[in-house]
């Protein structure tokens, strides 16, 4: 692996004031081992409740930011106030975002270098859906997604990357740890020809879709598997101290 192993619990769209505070509980009395990372992204309105009532060990995380300065943009959120409100990352290309509400390589790419310019810190996500798995296009996808990161960013040093396969998102099917190292090298490769030797061996790239408790281990041992993004599994205290640990 390379760095500091990375996990990020990713809420969507889920919680209430009293499970969030629940959840909140159930990860400060966690033992989590002290060599890795950990950032929680809740939705929006709840940031500030977690920001609160979470251990700072945590980090903190949203799951969107407006493409530029905060202004006449209704609905959106800035990334000046995410700093403003104690948020340290971001995330973005997540493809519930690509393919449900429509944003494309360079609009995320742009939103991306924009959080960055305001300090917060990137998990940018890439990967294929099934039918561009099937047809042979996978390697194809990420590097086209990839592009639109490194069209628009001037530094890697703020960014992790999450390769999340579309068809292991929320299914249940998560990818073999075979499949998830193939394209993990792959991005790296792609990182050392397009932008350079050192950015390829020092970024992170994590794994995203249906990990779990009971699979995270195995794919934890693969050499370029450098921690996860966890969505479902994230939503339970536990479960997702379990794959917190998984590396060690
Ligand atoms: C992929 C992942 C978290 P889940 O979207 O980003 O979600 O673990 O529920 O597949």
């Amino acid at each position: 692996g390379t760095g500091k192993f990375f996990v990020g619990g990713n809420w969507k769209c889920n919680g209430t004031k009293d499970s969030i505070s629940k959840l909140v509980a159930d990860l400060n009395s966690a033992t989590l081992e002290n060599d890795v990372d950990v950032v929680v992204a809740p939705p929006f309105i709840y940031i500030d409740q977690v920001k609160r009532s979470l251990v700072d060990r945590i980090e903190i995380s949203a799951q969107n930011s407006w493409i530029g300065k905060g202004g006449a943009f209704t609905g959106e959120i800035s990334a000046e106030q995410l700093i403003d409100i104690g948020c340290k990352w971001v995330i973005h290309g997540h493809s519930e975002r690509r393919h449900i509400i429509g944003e494309d390589d360079q609009f995320i790419g742009k939103k991306a270098a924009y959080a960055l310019s305001q300090n917060l810190k990137v998990i940018a996500c890439i990967g294929e859906k099934l039918d561009e798995r099937e047809a042979g296009k996978t390697f194809d996808v990420c590097f086209q997604q990839l592009k639109g990161f490194a069209d628009n960013v001037s530094s890697w040093t703020n960014i992790v990357i999450a390769y999340e396969p579309v068809w292991a998102i929320g299914t249940g099917k998560v990818a073999t740890p075979e499949q998830a190292q193939e394209v993990h090298a792959a991005v790296r490769d792609w990182l050392k020809k397009n932008v350079s030797a050192e950015v390829a061996s020092e970024t992170r790239i994590i794994y995203g879709g249906s990990v779990n408790g009971s699979n995270c281990a195995d794919l934890a041992k693969k050499e370029d598997i450098d921690g996860f993004l966890v969505g479902g599994a994230s939503l339970k205290g536990p479960e997702f101290a379990v794959i917190v640990n998984s590396a060690t």
